[in-house]
């Protein structure tokens, strides 16, 4: 996958970081994680301000996360191992760059359980539930560039904006609020041409498209589904 110069958003970092994601056993690292929506968040910036409600969601919701990973009053064992914590080097600051407790999905879910931080009843900014959030778009991703890199033996292809507006359909829309679907739609307007994903992607043609797409799903479905085992263990698929 080629990288291309001058573009914002890099599908090869896209990539690269979705598969830094995955680690044994069967969990998924954070910052990667979060270090992927960072790149989807400059392919949204890229559209223009009518998505620009979407791109600020993402936003808030890794703000909390990495709120969360990076208070130290909130991550005893932070302090107690300081050891074994990755250290920004530079300063000379003794400031954690992240705390195991949040380290990965699994780690987080384990520490916000101990610490009764995850309500099952109420709204709260529980890392957990933030995640929640971010994993249902994840699907809503994952069936959008799958219907995108599908190449269809008969008929014309599709255009982006119906493709995604099927995927929210099949996946987000169940979760969102009637206001937010209607917001929803909006965006599925400002969704562009097919011409522009070959541009964004550094591709000639649909063939190509496929190629390159094909890998971004493969790497979106295994940090997919293993979040979402680890989510179900737990009995967080519907955390309020
Ligand atoms: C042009 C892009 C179209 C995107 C289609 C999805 C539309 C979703 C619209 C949602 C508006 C967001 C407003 C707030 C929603 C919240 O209510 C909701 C629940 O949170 P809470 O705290 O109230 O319980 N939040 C969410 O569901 C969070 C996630 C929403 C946004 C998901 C959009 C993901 C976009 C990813 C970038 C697409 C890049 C594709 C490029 C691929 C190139 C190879």
């Amino acid at each position: 996958i080629e990288v291309c110069p001058g573009q914002k958003f890099q599908v090869s970092l896209l990539l690269s970081h979705l598969q830094a994601g995955p680690t044994d056993p069967s969990d998924v690292l954070l910052e990667p994680y979060l270090a992927s929506w960072d790149e989807l968040v400059k392919f949204m910036e890229s559209l223009g301000p009518m998505v620009g409600l979407i791109s600020k969601e993402i936003e808030t919701k890794t703000t909390i996360i990495r709120q969360l990973a990076s208070s130290p009053e909130d991550n005893p064992e932070a302090e107690l191992s300081p050891e074994i914590l990755p250290m920004k080097t530079g300063a000379g600051q003794k400031e954690p760059a992240h705390i195991p407790g949040y380290r990965s999905v699994r780690s987080m879910i384990h520490v916000e359980l101990e610490k009764d931080m995850v309500d099952f009843q109420q709204q709260t900014d529980s890392g957990c539930r933030t995640l929640l959030r971010l994993h249902r778009a994840l699907l809503w991703l994952k069936l959008f560039l799958e219907k995108l890199a599908d190449t269809p033996m008969t008929g014309r292809l599709r255009s982006p904006s119906d493709l995604c507006r099927e995927a929210y359909q099949k996946s987000l829309a169940n979760h969102h609020t009637w206001f937010v679907r209607r917001a929803a739609e909006l965006a599925f307007i400002a969704m562009p041409e097919r011409n522009f994903f070959f541009r964004l992607v550094c591709v000639q043609d649909q063939d190509e498209l496929n190629i390159v797409l094909t890998r971004v799903v493969r790497a979106l479905e295994e940090v997919y589904n293993r979040t979402q085992i680890a989510l179900e263990e737990h009995g967080m698929l519907d955390l309020p």
